[in-house]
């Protein structure tokens, strides 16, 4: 065993569960660590995204609720993930980027992750305060243009959260899967903290 391995010893999150509030660098991280750790991306928004692009009937469907800053039905997002998950670039290991986000989601994912015998090993919350993520979702509203960064889309998100996706956090604290990263700074020492906290070598 080299040094790296006895000074990191446990390399093993593969995984992974990405949870925070809109806004808080899930996406932005989750981007990074895919390619640091050789692992797929699944990000629920943006599968969603691509079948409203694709105009398919899930699709526009799902852009009302999308628009609006509510959460799309559990079912309809559960059989997307799970049809992402069968296919092989999953047997790596996995990052969930904006899944599970209510309680319904989260004993959803521990069934399924169950079933397939891919069991989480660690979730990791960016806690960013409220403030910084109102300018942040401002700052990608003009540079994207995305219906959902608009304020007052942005305050409902933020109420969902607090409502919907918050008891989730204890969730993972109950089931000793919980790390805390402070989401606040640059996108790379963010990012070196996460490995940091995974123990994976920055
Ligand atoms: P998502 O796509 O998950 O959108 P999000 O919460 O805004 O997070 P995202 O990952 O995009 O943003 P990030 O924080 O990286 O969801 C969109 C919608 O899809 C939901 O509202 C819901 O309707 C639906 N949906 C998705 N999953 C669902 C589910 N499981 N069930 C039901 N409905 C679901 O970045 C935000 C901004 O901050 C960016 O501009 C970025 O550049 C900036 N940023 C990031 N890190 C930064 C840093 N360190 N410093 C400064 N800026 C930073």
């Amino acid at each position: 065993m080299g040094a790296d391995s006895m000074e990191f010893p446990e390399i093993s999150a593969m995984r992974i569960v990405f949870l925070g509030a809109p806004g808080s660098g899930k996406g932005t991280q989750a981007v990074k660590v895919k390619s640091e750790l050789g692992i797929a991306h699944i990000s629920t928004g943006d599968l969603l995204r691509a079948q409203v692009r694709a105009g398919t009937p899930l699709g526009i469907k799902a852009k009302a609720v999308m628009d609006a800053g509510q959460l799309v039905s559990d079912d309809v997002v559960l059989g997307m993930l799970e049809a992402r998950l069968a296919e092989p670039d999953t047997a790596v290991g996995f990052i969930l980027d904006g899944y599970p986000r209510n309680l319904v989601q989260a004993n959803a994912l521990d069934a399924l992750l169950t079933r397939i015998g891919q069991p989480l090993d660690v979730a990791v919350l960016l806690a960013v305060p409220s403030e910084l993520i109102v300018s942040r979702l401002a700052g990608r509203a003009q540079a994207e243009g995305r219906k959902d960064d608009t304020p007052e889309t942005v305050r409902e998100r933020l109420r969902v959260y607090a409502e919907q996706t918050e008891p989730v956090v204890d969730f993972y604290v109950r089931a000793g899967k919980l790390i805390e990263v402070d989401g606040v700074g640059e996108v790379d020492e963010v990012n070196a903290r996460i490995l940091a906290a995974i123990r994976v070598p920055a």
